[in-house]
């Protein structure tokens, strides 16, 4: 099914005859299931095409702590208090192990985030939208988080070793936070009618960007068929996003919330929700860094790296003396 859905994307890809020996024996071992390690040959652009997906993932992570860095401080009780950080410091753990992990594939942590605090790397679009209530909190856990895992579960069996290992342990800890953002909804849809509506309200903001998270449609999507070929993409972006639309309709349904969408409905026949058409001129709108909170995201992140100088130049201090330490001994 996959195959004939990225014959009509943008991007070619190369058949066994247009290959040089060795990207022949390449594809052969990914074709087999074989994990490519750091060391292993690779083509270029298989390189490349990781450290880009890797980097912008790792970014995403990073950046990602900041829309809910803003209610920290405002949670409602100790315990919600400490579950969000908890919580925003797994995502800070996260970016790590990707950050290591494109590390792995020859490129420096320093030019990965220069090219971050620059604006020229990408990261998720849906972080470039504002937390403007605690209900914010929810719906990033239930529908962002929930929408990570779904792209992010084939990503434990992709073709690459280190990225594929950091996805196992990304993921188990991606469930721990869908699962507090819904329980989140849950105490507010069944709370007071202003709390419902302020869970109805998140559920309005964060539906249709959520859709987003998982890129252009297939058709649109220039990187897929040749992503799928390495199986880096397992699923295509279409098919994660029906995913998440057929899981996420009966949870809303659960908390007697309404998807924002009048054009969703069951199909019995496909067993699939069929839903509107999504608004791609905002997802390129955001992806120009032209969202509702793209330079405030980006100020936040450089402004955060350069009041951190000193403590780097500390460990970095501290590394050295210890090296020459252990040298004179
Ligand atoms: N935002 O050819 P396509 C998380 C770009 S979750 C911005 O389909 P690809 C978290 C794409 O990069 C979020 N840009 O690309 C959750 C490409 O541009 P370039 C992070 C996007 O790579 C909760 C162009 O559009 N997850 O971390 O085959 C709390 C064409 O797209 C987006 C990951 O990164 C977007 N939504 O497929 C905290 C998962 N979508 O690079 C943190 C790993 C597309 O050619 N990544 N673009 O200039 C992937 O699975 C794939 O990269 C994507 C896109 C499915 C996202």
């Amino acid at each position: 099914m996959y195959a004939q859905q990225v014959e009509t994307g943008l991007s070619t890809v190369r058949t066994t005859a247009d290959m040089a020996d060795d990207e022949r024996a390449f594809q052969a071992r990914i074709d087999a299931g074989v994990r490519i390690e750091a060391k292993d040959w690779m083509p270029d652009a298989y390189r490349k095409t990781l450290i880009r997906q890797i980097s912008q993932h790792a970014h995403s992570e990073i950046v990602g702590q900041l829309p809910e860095g803003n209610w920290v401080t405002r949670a409602p009780t100790l315990k919600r208090k400490s579950i969000l950080l908890a919580k925003i410091q797994d995502e800070a753990g996260h970016g790590l192990y990707l950050y290591s992990a494109a590390e792995t594939l020859g490129v420096s942590r320093d030019e990965l985030l220069a090219a971050l605090h620059s604006g020229k790397a990408k990261y998720s679009s849906i972080f470039n939208y504002p937390t403007l209530s605690w209900a914010d909190m929810g719906a990033i856990g239930w529908l962002v988080d929930g929408s990570a895992i779904i792209n992010q579960i084939p990503l434990c069996r992709c073709s690459y070793g280190p990225y594929a290992r950091a996805m196992v342990r990304v993921c188990k800890e991606e469930s721990f936070h869908a699962r507090q953002g819904y329980d989140i909804m849950l105490a507010l849809a069944r709370g007071t009618a202003e709390q419902k509506a302020m869970a109805q309200d998140a559920l309005n903001r964060w539906w249709w960007p959520s859709l987003m998270m998982f890129g252009p449609s297939d058709a649109e999507s220039v990187n897929s068929a040749q992503s799928a070929q390495w199986r880096i993409k397992l699923f295509s972006n279409d098919e994660l996003r029906q995913r998440m639309v057929d899981q996420t309709v009966p949870q809303a349904e659960f908390l007697g919330l309404t998807v924002p969408d009048p054009d969703l409905r069951f199909n019995a026949e496909t067993g699939h929700y069929e839903f509107g058409a999504i608004d791609w001129a905002e997802f390129h709108n955001v992806l120009k860094g032209n969202g509702p909170c793209n330079r405030e995201r980006l100020r936040t992140r450089v402004q955060a790296w350069e009041e951190g100088a000193w403590f780097r130049e500390a460990l970095v201090a501290h590394a050295d003396k210890h090296a020459a330490v252990k040298e004179v001994a």
